[in-house]
């Protein structure tokens, strides 16, 4: 027994470096729980991992955002977080091994990681200002004491009695170098009420982080939408084929596409929100609160909404019945006046409560249409990841320049004096929905059997309105589907076609033509700078 411990004690250098690596992981759990607790104290936006993830998302190229949104879908976020934490648990282990031969600099390595955070923090366009800088530099410290701490009592040499009066002093005293003999006691105590610590510290953090949710949840639940002033006229009967596979007419909000750059979904307390209205040419600048949006006349329209970033044929759109007040009529409030009379405004640059910026023609937003400040979406208060409390919703636009979510602000302003964020990224000031339509069965590679099969799918040219659907069979003359009834322009139309299908490879095509008589574009672009143009196809084998 006595034996086999002097044994381990004489175990040289590896494990050494083992227990540096695991000095650094534990310093690494202790920075991050550290500062959890801390942006639980600050602002939970303010934490190190949330504010690095936000700042890669910015910093991203367009063209890498769309490959992962592509590839991860609504996933992304997820898995950039578990990037982060990754790269974190890979330097983490080597400022370990580092710290046992530098046991400064390794230290010193964890509190620059403090600095990134906190830069990272500062930079993000809803900071709070300095504050937001102290979770990454509190918990860094944290991460850094411990980390000498933990390496100290690995490196340091201590006399232990035993070593000079065990019976087999003489065979060991040549061969045990004075470094090999460590304060594993003091390692192992130091190192497990570290982790002991951390877990309590990160789990307080957490759960204090998701209180703040908890208020916003509450205030969620409290919310009860009146009966719309303008409810919407009611989806025509046969607005919707029953034709299995095919896109339903409403999309059910938890099925509904979800496009933004919020790593952590704003929870916004609907009690303490408010939206300021102000800029060039508002006389009569306001500042509103929910309680004033809900005792608004409140209209309810059937409104698809789409992402530019949507590929020819891909998911990101959707139709729902949204509830809110007239954008325009509170603009007019206001004093503001579109441009077409002479207002001096010609875009609306609206702000979220995460930074974004979005911008909107004002004449597009004052010329009649449904532009709205959403407060419901299918007939429940809008969920947290489609903009609780309020958000924008312009038919005929693209989401990136209509449909800001978490909204806090409005500022009229003109497109010669501000590019709001996506513009800034190489996207187009204005974009208008492009006509597209989109094949929703038979899936691409499916195996139907010859004879009659349904081909049907959606269409959409928001604020224009779909008049025709045709599809193609291979390089056949082009065949007019069948379009279901439509409920309003905003909205998208479902078409199906019924086709005679032989055994063999096909390709199916589908285009749509929208009221001014435009046919959908026969040239495939990419989705920047404003939306995939080109038409949709599907290979099947008919067996
Ligand atoms: N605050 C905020 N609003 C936002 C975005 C965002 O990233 N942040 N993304 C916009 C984009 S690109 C689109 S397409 C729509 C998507 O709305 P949805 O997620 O509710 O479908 O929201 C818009 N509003
Ligand atoms: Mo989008």
């Amino acid at each position: 027994m006595r034996d086999e411990e002097k044994d381990q004690r004489t175990r040289p250098v590896l494990p050494r470096l083992a227990l540096g690596a695991l000095s650094g992981a534990l310093a690494g759990c202790a920075a991050l729980a550290v500062a959890e607790l801390a942006a639980a104290a600050v602002r939970p936006q303010a934490g190190p991992v949330v504010a690095v993830g936000g700042a890669a998302i910015d910093v991203t190229p367009a063209p890498v955002k769309d490959w992962a949104i592509r590839h991860f879908g609504t996933d992304d976020k997820l898995v950039l977080r578990l990037g982060i934490l990754a790269v974190l648990a890979v330097l983490a282990l080597a400022l370990g091994v580092l710290a046992t031969r530098f046991r400064r600099g390794g230290a010193a390595g964890v509190l620059l990681f403090g600095v990134v955070g906190a830069a990272a923090a500062l930079s993000r366009p809803d900071s709070r200002g300095i504050t937001d800088a102290l979770p990454s530099v509190v918990g860094a410290l944290a991460g850094g004491l411990l980390l000498y701490v933990l390496v100290y009592r690995l490196t340091t040499v201590r006399r232990s009695p035993g070593a000079e009066s065990g019976a087999s002093a003489g065979k060991e005293a040549a061969g045990r170098a004075a470094s090999e003999d460590w304060d594993r006691r003091g390692f192992v105590v130091a190192a497990a009420s570290a982790a002991a610590a951390s877990a309590v510290v990160g789990a307080v953090g957490r759960s204090l982080n998701g209180s703040r949710g908890r208020n916003a949840v509450a205030s969620r639940r409290r919310v009860v939408l009146p009966r719309p002033g303008s409810p919407a006229q009611p989806v025509p009967e046969r607005a919707g084929p029953r034709v299995p596979g095919i896109s339903p007419f409403v999309t059910p909000n938890e099925d509904f596409y979800r496009v933004d750059t919020a790593l952590v979904v704003p929870k916004v307390d609907a009690t303490g929100w408010r939206l300021r209205v102000h800029g060039k040419g508002v006389h009569r600048p306001a500042v509103y609160s929910f309680d004033d949006l809900l005792r608004r006349e409140l209209i309810e329209r059937d409104i698809t909404l789409t992402c530019v970033s949507n590929e020819v044929g891909g998911p990101y759109v959707g139709n729902a019945r949204w509830t809110g007040v007239r954008l325009a009529d509170l603009l007019a409030e206001c004093g503001v006046r579109p441009p077409s009379h002479g207002g001096p405004a010609d875009q609306l640059v609206a702000r979220s409560v995460d930074g974004m910026t979005i911008g909107t023609p004002v004449e597009d937003v004052m010329d009649g249409r449904d532009a709205m400040l959403a407060l419901g979406m299918n007939g429940e208060p809008l969920p947290f990841d489609h903009g609780f409390p309020v958000r924008m919703v312009v038919p005929g636009l693209y989401g990136y320049v209509s449909a800001c979510k978490w909204i806090e602000d409005i500022e009229l302003t003109t497109f010669a004096s501000y590019d709001p964020y996506w513009v800034k990224r190489g996207w187009a000031r204005r974009a208008p929905v492009k006509t597209q339509s989109r094949i929703d069965t038979p899936r691409p590679f499916a195996r139907p059997r010859a004879g009659t099969v349904m081909v049907a799918g959606v269409a959409w040219a928001q604020h224009r309105g779909v008049d025709r659907v045709e599809v193609r069979v291979d390089d056949g003359p082009w065949q007019e589907a069948r379009l279901a009834a439509e409920d309003t322009r905003d909205t998208w139309r479902q078409w199906s076609h019924a086709w005679q299908a032989t055994k063999g490879s096909h390709t199916l095509t589908v285009r749509a033509t929208d009221r001014t008589g435009a046919v959908q574009a026969d040239r495939r672009t990419r989705t920047i700078p404003d939306g995939a143009g080109g038409r949709h196809s599907v290979v099947v084998t008919v067996e």
